[in-house]
């Protein structure tokens, strides 16, 4: 019968060998975490647990979701926040019970309790996962985008924030009206100088409510940047099998992920923070190369290889990765397009880093689906790919692979792959990109007018001659087949 409980905090005693540690006091919240997605839960939320654990603090996390998703805040409510983490590796199933979360709340109905925490002295950190979208930032200038609809609607009601730039804005300027010491904003998404990004973002949004608020801003509040990893997949029921199986109670919101994590971060909390580096975080001065590297080692090979496999019909990651000519077209990439372009410390072995992520990839227990990061391309490929094409333009060199990669991603905005199987398009500029891909009759036609799209493509992309010359040649050989493409890239040297 037990198997039929819920997994809960009075049920912690029970679960000895599946906490990180059986010592625990439950701490007060000290941090507030907008974005409380899978990542969030099977990363920062254990680092930020196990610095509890080595050195004890009132750390505990209260995690909002932006999206009003109350069923998710109801399930982890009921479980009075915990949740399992079922990590998935070579070497098996591994299922940890998590305790750092505290509370949950779903925006915007609980707006003003959102709102007492955020003024409240003792939370001292605010951090995100609210992905590349989340940011509402205007691609060419950094600033808000101002005409986003979520964020005209903020400055209209500044009180009644919903986005990112509103709700941290109308908790900064309580803070500050108050006389109390602002939080640090902590940004965790995969953007390039993710802390400096977000800040220029508030700075801009907060400058059309307040001048003077802006430039307390600036000068108040830190905004470290931070380079977070793990792979981290949506849950599915055999996660939730994994959970029972191992607590003998049920857990209806665990996470998967794999055994491998980091976390480079920015050491800069006035306020203080979680002795995140007793749990192995880096605590660094510049987070900016770890992050670079990342972005366009790990992020920039993930999206190549999911649009590739959304045309291929390769489900997900570790059938990609296994497909040897793709394997060999990524390894190309990464070696030959990719590492020349990073500037990392001496310590930093690229080529180490490179077959680390290969051996990643290739982790069959974890089901990391293509379609899932196949989401949001608009957001994701210029960090990811169009930043490397850039320095590698600039220095006269070669880009066939990357642009293997933008061509994969027109051809996939088409919404079928090469076996004709039809599947949905997730993005902010689905309506406009999809018009584009499914109107544009030839391969010319469909690269000028994707090279057009000034929010993706800065100047010095869309005027290169070169990347036009490389995308057609790519666009042609996808013409052929995927997985023709795909051995054919393969090939190179
Ligand atoms: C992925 C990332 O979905 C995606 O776009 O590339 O979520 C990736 O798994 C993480 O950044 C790994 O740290």
């Amino acid at each position: 019968m037990t198997d039929t409980l819920q997994l809960s905090r009075a049920r912690l005693d029970d679960l000895r060998g599946h906490l990180l540690s059986p010592d625990w006091r439950e701490p007060e919240i000290g941090i507030v975490h907008l974005g409380i997605g899978n990542f969030h839960r099977a990363h920062h939320a254990l680092y930020t647990e196990e610095a509890m654990l080595a050195q004890p603090g009132d750390w505990g996390i209260c995690g909002v979701t932006l999206q009003g998703d109350v069923s998710k805040r109801d399930a982890l409510m009921a479980q009075d926040g915990l949740y399992s983490v079922v990590e998935r590796g070579p070497a098996g199933v591994r299922v940890t019970v998590a305790r750092a979360l505290r509370e949950v709340l779903a925006m915007p109905f609980d707006r003003a309790r959102l709102f007492e925490l955020l003024a409240d002295e003792r939370v001292k950190i605010v951090s995100l996962t609210v992905t590349e979208k989340g940011y509402c930032r205007e691609a060419q200038t950094g600033d808000a985008d101002f005409s986003h609809p979520g964020v005209a609607r903020d400055l209209a009601h500044p009180n009644e924030p919903s986005t990112v730039p509103g709700i941290l804005t109308a908790a900064l300027r309580a803070r500050r009206d108050a006389g109390t010491p602002p939080f640090t904003v902590l940004s965790c998404d995969n953007l390039s100088n993710n802390g400096a990004a977000l800040r220029q973002v508030v700075c801009s949004y907060a400058s059309r409510l307040d001048e003077g608020l802006s430039a307390w801003i600036a000068e108040q509040v830190a905004f470290p940047s931070t380079m977070v990893d793990r792979i981290v997949p949506a849950t599915t029921e055999a996660d939730r099998e994994a959970a029972r199986a191992a607590l003998g109670l049920v857990d209806g919101v665990p996470v998967p992920c794999e055994p491998f994590r980091q976390w480079v971060i920015e050491d800069r909390f006035p306020a203080g923070r979680p002795a995140w580096e007793t749990a192995g975080a880096q605590l660094v001065d510049d987070v900016e190369p770890f992050e670079i590297a990342k972005l366009r080692m790990l992020n920039a090979t993930h999206s190549t290889l999911a649009y590739l496999s959304m045309l291929a019909g390769f489900e997900t990651i570790s059938d990609a990765i296994a497909y040897a000519p793709l394997r060999a077209m990524i390894h190309g990439m990464m070696t030959h397009e990719i590492a020349p372009t990073l500037n990392v410390p001496a310590s930093f072995d690229l080529l180490a880093y490179r077959d680390a992520l290969l051996e990643r990839y290739s982790n069959t227990a974890l089901k990391h689906r293509c379609a899932q990061i196949a989401m949001d391309g608009s957001q994701k490929m210029p960090p990811r790919i169009f930043s490397t094409m850039e320095a590698r333009l600039a220095a006269g060199q070669s880009i066939e692979r990357l642009a293997l990669a933008v061509a994969a991603w027109f051809v996939f905005l088409r919404g079928r792959s090469d076996s004709g199987e039809r599947y949905g398009i997730n993005d902010p500029l689905v309506d406009r990109l999809t018009q584009i891909a499914g109107t544009a009759d030839t391969a010319e036609r469909l690269t000028a007018e994707m090279l057009a799209q000034r929010d993706l493509f800065p100047e010095s992309l869309a005027g290169s001659d070169a990347l036009r010359d490389a995308v057609l040649r790519a666009l042609e050989a996808l013409q052929g087949g995927t997985r023709q493409a795909i051995d054919l890239y393969g090939r190179l040297v």
